[in-house]
Order: structure tokens, then C-alpha cells, then sequence
């Protein structure tokens, strides 16, 4: 297949997941074109059924805001023409769902009919596309596209509930490549940041508000008044820098290391003994799921999707929003060296059911039942 996939090609979740599916598609023989503004993170290899296609964004005095979701269109319509593009999959509904409805009415006219399929990741449904601002125009494009797709049954029921669709929704969870997502032999990082022998936390973020940083400084800071321990704090945002200011008055700072945003995050979670996601929304956890393939138990909320992967009392626990009370016990009885390592091996055999060997197939399936349906 000749597959094009636009995302948003950050660090942020919905860019990994697209990117590495892209990846794994290539491998399996499909050529995949990326369209986006920037080359995506993780596409860091070079592979003989990779292409990537630069969204050029031309700007004007008279504009206030360059247009990039016509900028986008334009460059959809060019790949999927000179490309022979069989399928377009584009990640996160805004603006790409609605960019690609665009490209697709202007292929109609030069006689080329491009199935759509849209994933829906989170953020674009549970907080931007809810917005009276985007709601109309989420709503059509989801509607209009030829297959959707959600990353966990709470997102698919939020989006059905939030959303007038008639479009049918299909689960296909987020997954991992556990041949790079493996505990890997790093034990002299961790003596240089546990020197003697402390539990290790971690967060792995974008800092925002919805992933509650406050929360996994004051769980660790309750934790370490009990047992020694250190935290690392991956990633940056917006909330950076009030975590920082929180880590000071708490005196928390000499056992804190903001480590900022690490391309090799495997290396550190190799090292950790428990992975923190408090956060307040979270339609699924990919970074939940990375730390479990490197035998870290997690402890989360219960909010969103994260049930759904963080099995309550067997790969981790999962507790009420900004309960940091019951999260802090928790975190304590994960951490007690007669339970750490049951969690730990309960961690990875949970993270090998959404090894992308099992997930690439749904994925591959879907596509074939959208090109086998008639244009409508
Ligand atoms: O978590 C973020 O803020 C980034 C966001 C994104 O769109 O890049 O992640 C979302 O998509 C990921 C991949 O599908 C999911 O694993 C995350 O749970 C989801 N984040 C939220 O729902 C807050």
C-alpha cells in the first residue's frame, strides 16, 4: 500500500504513536509518505520505504495567522496525486481531519478518490475540540472521514458523548516496539543518581497542566520523608517552571533532577522502580505503557483510558484525581522491596500485550476493510 500520514511531528504522544506506525508499516513492505511542517522526532532512520514530504508554510503581511491548514490541503492533494497514494491516515483531528476533508473534495475534481482515516488521540477531543471554537468543524470531519479510529474505548464513549457522530468508531490502542522499549543494563546511572541505593521515581511529560506535576512532587515528596528516594522529572511545558519554584519551597530540590526532553528516555526509565501519571485527563498513557516495557509498575490516576492499560493493584495502581494521600500510600507499598519486583514482571508481561507485532495487523486490517468499501 501507498499509505500518507499527517501528524504533528513533536515529542507529544499522537506524533510518536503516528510516527512509529509509519516505521513499522515501512518495515512490513507499505511506502509511507509523512506530511508535515517539520521532520517528526522519532523519523530517525533511513528506510528505502520512507518519504517525507515538508508542509511549506508561505506567509503575507495581510496575515495575522499563515494558513496552515490550507498550506496542509495543498500538500496532501500534491502527494496523493504524484504519489499514487492509496490512503491518507492523519493523527489528531485538529486541523488534519478537517485539511484532509478539504484535499479529498479537490482530488474529487481531478477524478481521484483517497479514503481518509482519522485517529483520534485525546487533547483533540477531551480538550481543544470540545471548544465551541472547533466543535462544529471536529464533528464534520470526523463524520466525513472514511474510517475513524480512538486509542481506547473512554476516548471512543467521550467522543460519542460529546460529539453528534454517526460515524463508526474503532478501538486500536496505542502500542510498543519492545525491542527498543527494553529494561537495558544502565547500572551505573543509576549509582550516580541513587549513590546509596534510594528508590528511584520517574515523570516523563509535557508539562502541562492537565498532567499534574504538582501531584508527583508532593507524592514524592511524602515518600521520601518515609523511605530514601529520588525523582526524575522528564520533559518540559508550561508548568516548568512553577514545578521548579514547588520543588524549592518544599525543599525538595538536592532529590529532584529536571532532566528536560531526552530523545533516549528508555535509559532512564531502565533504571527507575516506579513511573508517576497523575494526570487529570489521559485518553490512553503511551508514556505509561514505555515505562512498563522497561519493567517499571506504574502509579496513575484512574482518569480517561489509563485503566484500561494500568491494571489497579497488578502492573501499578490507579487512584481518584489529586488523591495524593492514597497515591503516596500506594506508591509506598509498589516501592516495599517484598512487592517492588512482582510489580515489575507483572509491568512488562502487561506492556507485551500492545507489542506493535500485535497491534500493526488491526491497523493494517482497518485499512483494507476502508479501501474495500465503496466511495460513498
Ligand atoms: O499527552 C499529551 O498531552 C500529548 C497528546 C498528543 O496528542 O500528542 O497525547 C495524547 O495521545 C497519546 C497517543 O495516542 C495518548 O497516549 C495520550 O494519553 C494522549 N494525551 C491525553 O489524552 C492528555
Amino acid at each position: 500500500m501507498n499509505i500518507g500520514i499527517v501528524c504533528y511531528p513533536t515529542f507529544g504522544g499522537s506524533g510518536v504513536v503516528a510516527t512509529e506506525l509509519g516505521k513499522a508499516l515501512a518495515k512490513n513492505g507499505h511506502n509511507v509518505h509523512f506530511i508535515t511542517y517539520s521532520q517528526p522526532t522519532r523519523l530517525d532512520f533511513f528506510n528505502q520505504n520512507l518519504f517525507y514530504h515538508e508542509v511549506d508554510i508561505r506567509t503575507y503581511p495581510l496575515f495575522q495567522y499563515p494558513p496552515y491548514e490550507l498550506a496542509l490541503a495543498s500538500k496532501m492533494v500534491d502527494v496523493v496525486e504524484h504519489e499514487n497514494l492509496d490512503l491518507l491516515h492523519v493523527h489528531y483531528a485538529i486541523p488534519h481531519a478537517s485539511a484532509a476533508f478539504m484535499a479529498k473534495q479537490i482530488l474529487k475534481e481531478k477524478n481521484i478518490n483517497i479514503p481518509v482515516v482519522t485517529t483520534l488521540h485525546g487533547t483533540d477531543i477531551t480538550l481543544v475540540g470540545k471548544d465551541p471554537s472547533y466543535e462544529p468543524v471536529v464533528t464534520f470531519s470526523i463524520n466525513k472521514s472514511d474510517g475513524v479510529t480512538a486509542v481506547s474505548e473512554d476516548l471512543k464513549k467521550d467522543t460519542l458523548e460529546h460529539f453528534d457522530i454517526y460515524q463508526h468508531i474503532e478501538v486500536i490502542p496505542n502500542f510498543i516496539d519492545l525491542s527498543r522499549f527494553k529494561r537495558q543494563k544502565k547500572e551505573h546511572f543509576k549509582t550516580a543518581i541513587c549513590p546509596n541505593g534510594e528508590k528511584l521515581m520517574v515523570h516523563t511529560s509535557n508539562f502541562r497542566k492537565v498532567k499534574r506535576v504538582e501531584d508527583v512532587i508532593h507524592v514524592f515528596n511524602n515518600v521520601r520523608k518515609i523511605i530514601p528516594a529520588k525523582l526524575l522529572l522528564v520533559g518540559d511545558g508550561p508548568e516548568r517552571i512553577k514545578m521548579e519554584k514547588l520543588c524549592r519551597e518544599l525543599g525538595t530540590c538536592e532529590d529532584i533532577r529536571f532532566l528536560g526532553k531526552l530523545e533516549a528516555v528508555e535509559e532512564v526509565l531502565s533504571v527507575s522502580d516506579l513511573f508517576l501519571m497523575p494526570s487529570e485527563k489521559e485518553s490512553f498513557g503511551l508514556a505509561a505503557l514505555e515505562a512498563m516495557a522497561c519493567e517499571v509498575p506504574v502509579l496513575s490516576s484512574n482518569a480517561g483510558g489509563i485503566p484500561e492499560l494500568n491494571i489497579n493493584g497488578v502492573t501499578g495502581f490507579t487512584c481518584n484525581v489529586g488523591d495524593v494521600k492514597d497515591m503516596t500510600e500506594k506508591a509506598l507499598y509498589i516501592l516495599a522491596d517484598e512487592h517492588l519486583d512482582t510489580f515489575k514482571k507483572a509491568a512488562l508481561e502487561r506492556a507485551k500485550e500492545f507489542d506493535i507485532s500485535n497491534i500493526l495487523p488491526l491497523y493494517e486490517n482497518f485499512y483494507d476493510k476502508i479501501l474495500k468499501t465503496e466511495p460513498a
